[in-house]
């Protein structure tokens, strides 16, 4: 009999399941945040009945309860290669470049996720992944240090490698295989409550930068939060603190529109956790280790090239602060204010090209023959072809970075020369990133021509 062979989407979604429940029964506030957010989600899609359907056309309402994302930071070229491996047997691949040495983080990263519209619709689950940048470690015998014991650690257990080859050699898991694979996958990313360093180096591996200790003192990169998708992001951020959770001050990204564009996001306070550290004599130090937290995110349309611009040059000049304006008025109101100059209505962001849609053919459109309209937009006007919003699955850059910092106390407030190395960090990965435009535009391209085809319109 032939072995029953694992579809990549339920790998996915049974490794995601398990990661939520090891972050639940790990950090408990992680659970009371998943109530609160299920609570938000169910009040709003009963509010708004034409948000419901919408997501429901795009089978969004399906995913939504299992929509998560996590993120882990890696400390040397070859985890990076496997891990790419590993999250391939899952359907998850790398998208976009990001450089957060810019922002006083010295990571690169990119984020593994499913990149075909099936996929997505079944299970979106992704992963932020840093891959540590040693180099900028300025002291030259703290890096050979740092190098060293990141040398002496393997992440993955011998058998997820195992499996992974048999994966790549006949090109799937078997059902068997693959749960498997899940268990011994999920312990790379399980947190160690023993650091593999002693007290005095997690000290100075701290004092380089915090972000350095936590990724060179243990023995794999636990998962540093899981993130649940809201509908409704203020209104679990004000819902945070009545649950006994103190929420950080701004929502990062865009403000909260009518139209919600690409992603807001808002985190809480990393956990002081206890740690047993080694001594040169072999017995055991306590101290503590802060890298786990809470995050939420809403996330709303994808935005065109043009779209993308237009926000990053509003959100830049609202982050821009003169003394006297950031002394008189609100981050937030000044955010409003400038983001007034992005149209916040479907239509008009369809128009203008600032967002990517799905389109679909319209109950009356499916009857009505072939059509004779003979442009996209007669067509919507005729109720013919309807379109709804790409949402976006990726990240953005400013607003990880703020993720980042805001878990890094101001203590560490580093500043690193810009140095975007997305060359290296494609060697370490062993293959090129997706361009997360390309999936965009494709995804909106075949949704159009596929309604235009059952529409049998002349413009097809
Ligand atoms: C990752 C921070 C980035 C997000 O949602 O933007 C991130 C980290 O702290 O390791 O997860
Ligand atoms: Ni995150």
């Amino acid at each position: 009999m032939r072995a029953l062979h694992a579809d990549a989407d339920n790998i996915r979604t049974l490794f995601s399941r398990a990661m939520s429940d090891m972050y639940r029964a790990e950090v408990p506030q992680y659970g009371t945040l998943m109530e609160l957010v299920s609570e938000v989600n169910r009040a709003t899609l009963q509010q708004s009945e034409q948000l419901r359907e919408s997501l429901d056309r795009s089978d969004e309402l399906e995913r939504l309860s299992l929509e998560r994302h996590g993120a882990i930071r890696l400390g040397r070229p070859e985890e990076l290669f496997n891990v790419r491996r590993v999250f391939a047997v899952m359907g998850m691949h790398p998208v976009g470049y990001y450089d957060l040495s810019a922002a006083g983080v010295p990571v690169h990263a990119t984020a593994f996720r499913p990149i075909d519209d099936a996929a997505l619709r079944r299970n979106p689950f992704r992963v932020f992944t840093s891959l540590l940048r040693l180099e900028l470690i300025e002291d030259d015998a703290l890096r050979a240090a740092a190098q060293r014991i990141l040398g002496e650690r393997s992440i993955f257990t011998p058998r997820t490698l195992e499996l992974v080859e048999v994966f790549e050699t006949q090109g799937y898991l078997t059902v068997a295989q693959a749960e498997k694979f899940v268990g011994e996958a999920l312990e790379t990313f399980r947190w160690h409550s023993e650091a593999t360093v002693s007290l005095d180096v997690y000290q100075q591996l701290h004092d380089a930068h915090r972000l350095i200790a936590d990724v060179v003192s243990f023995r794999g990169p636990h998962i540093n939060h899981l993130t649940p998708r809201t509908l409704d992001i203020d209104a679990v951020q004000a819902g945070m603190p009545g649950r006994g959770i103190a929420p950080k001050a701004v929502i990062e990204g865009p403000p909260r529109r009518g139209c919600p564009i690409l992603l807001r996001q808002t985190s809480f306070k990393a956990l002081e956790e206890p740690i047993i550290f080694k001594r040169d004599d072999g017995t055991s130090a306590p101290g503590t280790h802060t890298a786990r937290f809470g995050e939420i995110e809403q996330r709303g349309v994808a935005l065109t090239p043009k779209g993308r611009a237009l926000y990053d040059a509003l959100l830049a000049s609202a982050r821009e602060t003169d003394g006297i304006e950031a002394s008189t008025r609100s981050y937030s109101e000044r955010l409003a204010e400038r983001f007034a100059a992005f149209p916040d209505d479907w239509a008009t962001l369809r128009q203008e090209g600032l967002a990517f849609f799905r389109y679909s053919v319209t109950e009356a459109g499916a009857g009505s023959g072939q059509a004779r309209a003979s442009s996209v937009d007669d067509l919507i006007a005729e109720g013919l072809l309807r379109f709804d919003p790409i949402i976006y699955e990726d990240f953005l850059p400013v607003s990880a970075a703020g993720i980042f910092q805001s878990n890094l106390g101001s203590e560490d407030q580093r500043t690193y020369a810009s140095n975007a190395n997305r060359s290296a960090f494609e060697a370490a990965l062993g293959a090129k990133v997706c361009d997360n435009m390309e999936l965009y535009a494709r995804a909106e391209q075949e949704s159009l021509q596929q309604a235009l085809l059952q529409l049998k319109s002349p413009h097809f």
